[in-house]
């Protein structure tokens, strides 16, 4: 069966600021407290889908979570009008307050695990929606994911999408950051990797290792994949206690082809030889692995390297990396990609772009898209109005640039007429995807 790779971004919402919110995401730490300008970033985000629509690909998107999150700030004891809770939380618990307006639903490769139907048991296209509940501004955001999940793929028949794992730290789950698919094409039976970072009730010194295996074995359970096609893996201590926050930091698949760093994994040599069990009978590997002699993992970290979209687009024969400037701007990657594509591997091309606002959270290309491998039927089924045109980004960024404020400090937050500009520019985003059930 024909199946297309859509990629979903997250629309970056208006009170993308730098909270310094995640233990372990060297980004987020060094950013902490600054400026953000979240007009730019969502402009930022918008123009890279108007690349890949442009490239001839599907493109949808995930509208923003309602910011502040005021459920949230009620469970933890405060009260009253909605600004007399902005009000108290901000004197008296501002990191509550941060938590409740981090706009981190735009790095939706955190969103959810998603199985196409053509690895499925069952033959529906499969979502489990991640709990994230190792950091706390992260763990507030399934209720609202699993929402609009199901506004958007609201067809039994087609679409299975599960609710998050139990909210505990033996079920830590990061959706598909932790998640590679290969297969021959897109439609065809696919392997998934699944990377965990360490076992249930296992404690791990250093910085956090969000992901358990037991998660990872309750999504493959979950979605009826077939256990000789599915592939668990362990990220190495080296490549979390370097920043390698999630795997997708120093990894990234497409098709037959896995690009990863030499330290990503705990035992490359044991991974590979796994990889290559599941896909006897369905493709061949093309490993592309970098060596840390070339490309150091803390090069490969601060550029984000691997956190870039690798695309089959229209037309070429080779996989396209979409990559961030920031690997352009650092010379071991930068030559790296120039030697890359002039070898005869499979990423013939690297395509910079400027995501600079969510990079400075630790969020590059790959972070900000959820990819869902949909067939024909299924993207018919779903909600149409989150499939964008070029009109359709043109109106989300006359939006954003008349409701957007270009500068945010986390102090701004404390106004409770921010929580009010919020509402609304999100009820306008949601009018343009057709989606205002979700206001
Ligand atoms: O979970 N940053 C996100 C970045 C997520 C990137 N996603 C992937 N690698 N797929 C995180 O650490 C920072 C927010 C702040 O500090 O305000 C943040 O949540």
């Amino acid at each position: 069966m024909t199946a297309f790779e859509v990629n979903f971004d997250g629309l970056i919402g208006p009170s993308h600021n730098y909270g310094g919110l995640s233990d372990g995401n060297l980004a987020s730490a060094t950013h902490a407290g600054a400026v953000s300008n979240p007009r730019e970033a969502a402009l930022q985000g918008l123009e890279k889908m108007r690349m890949m629509l442009r490239s001839g690909l599907v493109q949808g998107v995930l509208p923003p979570l309602p910011r502040p999150n005021f459920d949230f700030l009620v469970s933890a004891g405060f009260g009253g009008t909605d600004a007399q809770i902005i009000e108290s939380a901000a004197r008296v618990a501002p990191h509550l307050l941060k938590a409740a307006y981090s706009a981190s639903s735009m790095w939706t490769a955190n969103a959810a695990t998603v199985s196409p139907s053509a690895d499925s048991a069952d033959g529906r296209l499969h979502f489990t929606t991640a709990n994230l509940s190792t950091m706390l501004h992260r763990s507030i955001e399934h209720p609202d994911t699993t929402a609009t999940l199901i506004s958007l793929f609201d067809n039994e028949d087609h679409f299975a999408v599960h609710s998050a794992l139990p909210m505990h730290p033996d079920f830590a789950d990061e959706g598909a950051a932790n998640h590679v698919r290969l297969c021959a094409e897109h439609g065809a039976a696919g392997v998934e990797l699944f990377v965990f970072g360490r076992l249930a009730g296992e404690s791990t010194l250093g910085f956090p290792a969000r992901q358990s295996r037991l998660a990872s074995e309750s999504v493959i359970r979950g979605h009826a994949l077939a256990s000789n096609r599915s592939v668990l893996l362990r990220q190495s201590v080296d490549a979390i206690d370097s920043g390698a926050f999630h795997n997708d930091v120093v990894c990234v698949g497409a098709l037959d082809t896995l690009f990863f760093h030499e330290l990503a994994f705990d035992d490359t040599k044991a991974a590979l030889a796994a990889i290559r069990q599941a896909a006897d009978g369905l493709f061949e590997l093309k490993p592309v692995m970098v060596a840390d002699a070339e490309v150091p993992i803390s090069d490969a970290i601060r550029s984000y390297l691997f956190n870039s979209q690798l695309v089959q687009m229209p037309g070429e024969d080779r996989l396209v990396l979409i990559a961030p400037t920031e690997t352009q701007e650092m010379e071991s990657t930068r030559v790296f990609c120039e030697k890359m594509v002039s070898g005869n591997g499979p990423i013939g091309r690297v395509e910079y772009v400027d995501v600079r606002q969510s990079m400075h959270n630790g969020g590059g290309p790959a972070c900000l898209r959820l990819r869902v491998v949909m067939t024909e039927a299924e993207i018919n089924a779903c909600h149409q109005g989150v499939l964008l045109d070029e009109e359709a980004i043109d109106e989300l960024q006359d939006v954003v640039t008349a409701t957007y404020r270009d500068r945010l400090a986390p102090s701004d937050l404390a106004d409770p007429k921010f929580a009010d500009e919020c509402r609304a520019a999100r009820e306008q985003l949601l009018a343009v995807l057709d989606l205002e059930s979700l206001a």
